[in-house]
């Protein structure tokens, strides 16, 4: 989903990139070559001009600034916190709230089987949707408000995953009506429809 946002913001911006894969199926980043990049051994990385940057929403916000792109990151510090709070939402809140249940119920990742934690983390993260089920049906239209910007690249991708996750969900119409939105932009269909969660 890291990769993917950042992936996703390239194209948006129609930035043409080369992409290295390292991690899950490829080479290790713990291998020094990588940690000597990004000493948290996680993926994605950035490298311009400038040398590797690494967070995946940092990138995001770079990218969208370095291009001058101000419909994806607003420049009026009071817009661009409305869009900041969102995709600090998503990695601080949100992404608590999920991390068990998605190793367990997707993933099936070893030491994940207490079916307790799996069932607190599950209403956890029905929750969280809900927060922002709340929130677009107030916006009736994006995260932050009537335009696409970058948190909605952040939590269109978090839907994604919440969707496909093999679990119990209430019915959140406004975020139905929201992914179904999202799923019209070319980009999202190329970095996010393909993968599994
Ligand atoms: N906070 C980091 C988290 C990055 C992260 O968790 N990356 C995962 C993949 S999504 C990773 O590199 N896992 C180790 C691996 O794939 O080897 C970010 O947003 O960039």
């Amino acid at each position: 989903m890291n990769v993917r946002k950042v992936l996703w913001t390239l194209d948006e911006l129609g930035l043409a990139h080369e992409r290295e894969d390292w991690g899950a199926g490829f080479a290790s980043t713990r291998d020094p070559a990588f940690l000597a990049l990004n000493p948290n051994g996680l993926v994605p990385v950035l490298i311009d001009a400038a040398g590797p940057l690494w967070e995946s929403n940092t990138i995001c916000r770079y990218l969208a600034g370095r291009q001058g792109d101000a419909s994806l990151l607003p420049l009026e510090p009071r817009a661009r916190a409305g869009v900041e709070q969102w995709m600090d939402w998503q990695v601080t809140e949100l992404n608590s709230a999920w991390r068990y249940a998605f190793q367990a119920l997707s993933r099936r990742a070893p030491g994940y089987d207490d079916p307790g934690l799996t069932q607190d983390s599950v209403a956890a993260w029905n929750a969280a949707m809900s927060l922002l089920d709340a929130r677009l049906a107030l916006t009736a239209a994006f995260v932050a408000g009537e335009t696409f910007t970058l948190a909605d690249i952040c939590l269109g991708l978090a839907t994604h995953r919440w969707l496909r996750t093999p679990m119990a969900r209430p019915t959140l119409p406004a975020v139905e009506t929201y992914y179904a939105r999202l799923r019209t932009r070319p980009a999202f269909a190329s970095h996010a429809l393909d993968a599994v969660a």
